[in-house]
C-alpha cells in the first residue's frame, strides 16, 4: 500500500485529492496547522481514516517530522496563503508560508527521505503568468506575476525545479488554472456568485457586491484537476505540466450563467453593486491556458465544462441555503 502525505489537506483540493488517494488504495496522511482548526473537525467528519498530523508550513522542524512520521511515497504540497487578495494584504505571510513553506518541505523530504525516491508534487499556479506574455499560456510562457502570491508561487515553482535538478528529486510542478466545484471557499468569486445567487432564489437577499467584472479566467472542476496532479507523480520522469480547460470567460459571464442556471433573470444590474475596495493593486486580465502536454503525456481531459462547473456549482449552494 503506498502512502501518500498531502498538505493544505482541508483544503477544497485536500478534500478532491484525499478522495481519489482513498479510491486507488491510499494510506493518507495530511498537514493540519492552528491549535483550534475549525477545518480539522469537518474533514475528520468527511475523511475519518485520513491520519492528521499537526504542524505549520513555516515551521521547519515540525514539516521534518511529519515526513518522518508519516513515511510517505508521495508528497503534495497543496498547503498555501491561497487568495489573492488576502497576499496584497499580507505579502510577507503569503511569502512565507506559500513560497517558504514549498522550500521547507523540499527541504524536509530532501533530509528525511534521503533516496527513498519521494516523489513531490507542487501546487504551481497560472496566477504566475500574471499580466501574460502570450495567449494561451503553456509550460513554456514566460511569468510576470502580478500578486504578492504570484510572485511567492513562482519563487516556489523555480525552487521545485532546483531541487529536481540540483539533488535529483522526483519533483514536479503543476501550473494549474483556477479550478473550482463543491469545496471551493467562500472567498473566491465563483463560490461568491453561486452561493449569493442560491441566497437570491431563495429570497434571503436582493442584492450582493462584486468588483471587477472583466477579468477573464480559465475555470474547470477540481476534480478533474486532482486527477492529473496524481497522473504527474506516475510518470517515469519528473517534468511540469499546465492543467487547464483551454476555454476562458469573463467574471461576469460566470455571473450570468449562475443567474440562468438558478433561473433567475439574467440582469446583471438588478442583483449586483460594485464595491471598489474589492479592486487589486493590479489584476490577471487574462489566463487561458493551453494543456497539450497533458492531453498527450498523461492522457488527461477535463470532463466537466464550464455550464457543468456552474451548473454544479449553484445546485450544490441551492441546496445548502435551503437547510
Ligand atoms: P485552499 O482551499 O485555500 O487550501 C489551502 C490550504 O492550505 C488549507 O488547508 C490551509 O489550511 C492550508 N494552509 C494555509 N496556511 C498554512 C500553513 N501556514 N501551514 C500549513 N497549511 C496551511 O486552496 P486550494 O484551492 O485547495 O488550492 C490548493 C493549492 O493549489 C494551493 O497551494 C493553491 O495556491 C494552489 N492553486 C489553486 C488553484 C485553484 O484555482 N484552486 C489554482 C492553482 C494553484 P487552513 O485553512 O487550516 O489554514
Ligand atoms: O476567485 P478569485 O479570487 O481567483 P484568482 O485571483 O484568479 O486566484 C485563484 O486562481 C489562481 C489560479 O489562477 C490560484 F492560484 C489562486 O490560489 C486562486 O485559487 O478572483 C478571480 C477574479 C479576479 O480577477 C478578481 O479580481 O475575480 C475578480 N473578482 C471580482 N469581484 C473578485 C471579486 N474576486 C473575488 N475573490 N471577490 C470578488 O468580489
Amino acid at each position: 500500500m503506498k502512502t501518500a502525505l498531502v498538505t493544505g489537506i482541508t483544503g477544497q483540493d485536500g478534500h478532491h485529492l484525499s478522495k481519489l488517494l482513498l479510491s486507488k488504495g491510499y494510506k493518507v496522511a495530511g498537514l493540519v496547522n492552528g491549535q483550534r482548526n475549525m477545518a480539522e473537525s469537518s474533514f475528520r467528519k468527511l475523511f475519518p481514516e485520513v491520519e492528521l498530523i499537526g504542524g505549520d508550513l513555516t515551521d521547519f522542524a515540525s514539516l521534518l517530522k511529519v515526513v518522518d512520521s508519516a513515511k510517505p511515497d508521495e508528497v503534495y504540497n497543496l498547503g498555501a496563503i491561497s487568495f489573492v487578495g488576502l497576499s496584497f494584504q499580507q505579502p510577507e505571510l503569503t511569502a512565507n508560508v506559500t513560497g517558504l513553506g514549498a522550500l521547507r518541505m523540499l527541504e524536509a523530504v530532501r533530509q528525511v527521505g534521503g533516496n527513498t525516491g519521494i516523489r513531490f508534487y507542487q501546487a504551481s499556479s497560472s496566477e504566475m503568468f500574471g499580466k501574460v506574455r502570450e495567449t494561451p499560456q503553456n509550460e513554456l510562457t514566460p511569468f510576470h506575476p502580478r500578486s504578492p502570491y504570484g510572485v511567492a508561487k513562482t519563487f516556489a515553482h523555480y525552487t521545485c525545479t532546483n531541487y529536481r535538478e540540483a539533488y535529483g528529486l522526483f519533483a514536479c510542478s503543476g501550473i494549474l488554472f483556477n479550478h473550482e466545484g463543491e469545496y471551493r471557499g467562500y472567498e473566491f468569486v465563483t463560490r461568491k456568485i453561486t452561493s449569493n445567487v442560491a441566497k437570491i432564489k431563495l429570497g434571503k437577499q436582493k442584492t450582493f457586491s462584486l468588483g471587477d467584472l472583466r477579468p477573464k479566467r480559465d475555470w474547470g472542476y477540481a476534480g478533474d484537476y486532482v486527477e492529473a496532479m496524481w497522473l504527474m507523480l506516475q510518470q517515469d520522469k519528473p517534468e511540469d505540466f499546465v492543467i487547464a480547460t483551454g476555454e476562458t470567460h469573463t467574471v461576469e459571464e460566470f455571473l450570468i450563467e449562475s443567474l440562468h442556471a438558478a433561473g433567475l433573470e439574467k440582469d446583471v444590474s438588478r442583483y449586483v453593486t460594485q464595491d471598489k475596495s474589492l479592486l487589486r493593486p493590479a489584476e490577471v486580465d487574462l489566463l487561458v491556458g493551453d494543456a497539450s502536454k497533458a492531453h498527450i503525456q498523461l492522457n488527461w481531459r477535463p470532463k466537466k465544462n464550464f455550464k457543468d462547473l456552474v451548473s454544479l456549482m449553484v445546485t450544490n449552494d441551492l441546496e445548502i441555503e435551503s437547510k
